[in-house]
């Protein structure tokens, strides 16, 4: 986080000090960028493989993980959750690590939102 320095006032009464220059500093929040982390559907990951990672990484019930799978394997991709870029490239990480470690191609990418 920055501290902006304002010149708020050249009144010599003021405030904040002798000097008449009032610095107020204000905390200068920038939000940050956001990635949508995206799953693409292939023909041979299994579905419960698939609902496990959604449930395990993007904390999500076993209902909504079997919607989304449902919603890959039927459009071919999805949006399963959107994040800082540091998050969304952790959890791409988890996705294609434990993807690779089972041996399925499954495909997990970040694109700016
Ligand atoms: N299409 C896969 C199958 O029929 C299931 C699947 C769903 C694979 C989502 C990947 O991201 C995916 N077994």
């Amino acid at each position: 986080m920055t501290l902006t320095p304002h010149i708020m006032s050249d009144k010599p009464d003021s405030p904040d000090g002798e000097s008449g220059i009032v610095t107020e500093t204000r905390p200068k929040t920038k939000r940050p960028r956001l990635y949508k982390v995206l799953l693409l559907n292939d023909d041979y990951t299994p579905m419960e493989f698939v609902v496990h990672i959604l449930e395990r990484f993007f904390g999500l019930s076993h209902a909504q993980a079997f919607e989304i799978m449902l919603t890959v394997h039927k459009k071919g991709l999805a949006v399963v959750g959107v994040f800082s870029f540091e998050v969304a490239e952790t959890k791409v990480t988890q996705v294609m690590d434990l993807a690779h470690r089972e041996q399925h191609p499954l495909q997990c990418t970040m694109e700016k939102e």
